[in-house]
């Protein structure tokens, strides 16, 4: 068995958010443990469709997504969240509408200049040319966490590393 949580991943664009969640979302399967991933691709293109990028959208799309997580966790799932959450106080709410031991911040670290050498999407550049205005990390905030569960920098371990990093934490605090 296992105690439910929110793994809640927070970090800008490309520092590895996603690949992190997916990689233990995989190991939580391989050990019959029911988790799942909340990202991008299936909350903003479903149930956040009509939000944007603008401070009020952002605060909005964590606003349904704290709600989401915590109807996941109350039925009994191990949740894995992957959103860049660039407001402190956004995420402050989420935290206080779970229980004590139910929110377990992860700031993935990896600094801005590496995200920005990655640049999968090219976003990075666009918004360097004023083609995107907004962005997080160019022209709009990200306020790192103060007191996160886990930290983890991409830039300094490989992805394995980050993943045995998180299942020791959930081991340790007994949640697996
Ligand atoms: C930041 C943006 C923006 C702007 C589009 N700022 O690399 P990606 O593509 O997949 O990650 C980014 C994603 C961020 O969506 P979130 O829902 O995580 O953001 S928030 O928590 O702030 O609501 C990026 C893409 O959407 N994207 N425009 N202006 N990222």
């Amino acid at each position: 068995g296992h105690r439910s949580a929110v793994l809640w991943f927070t970090g800008l664009s490309g520092s590895g958010k996603s690949t992190i969640a997916n990689a233990v979302e995989k190991a939580l399967y391989d050990r019959q443990i029911s988790s799942y991933v909340l990202d991008g691709d299936n909350v903003r293109f479903g149930l956040n469709q009509n939000l944007g990028f603008s401070a009020e959208d952002r605060t909005e799309n964590i606003r349904r997504i704290g709600e989401v997580s915590k109807l996941f966790v109350d039925a009994g799932v191990l949740t894995l969240t992957a959103f860049i959450s660039p407001y402190r106080a956004d995420r402050d709410q989420v935290r206080a509408r779970l229980g004590a031991s139910e929110f377990i911040e992860i700031f993935v670290d990896t600094p801005l200049a590496v995200c920005e050498q990655r640049d999968v999407k090219h976003l990075y550049a666009k918004a360097r040319r004023g083609e995107i205005t907004g962005f997080t990390g160019i022209d709009a905030p990200y306020e790192a966490p103060k007191r996160p569960e886990i930290t983890i920098d991409t830039s300094q371990q490989p992805l394995a590393t980050s993943v045995e990093q998180i299942l020791t934490y959930l081991t340790a605090n007994g949640y697996l």
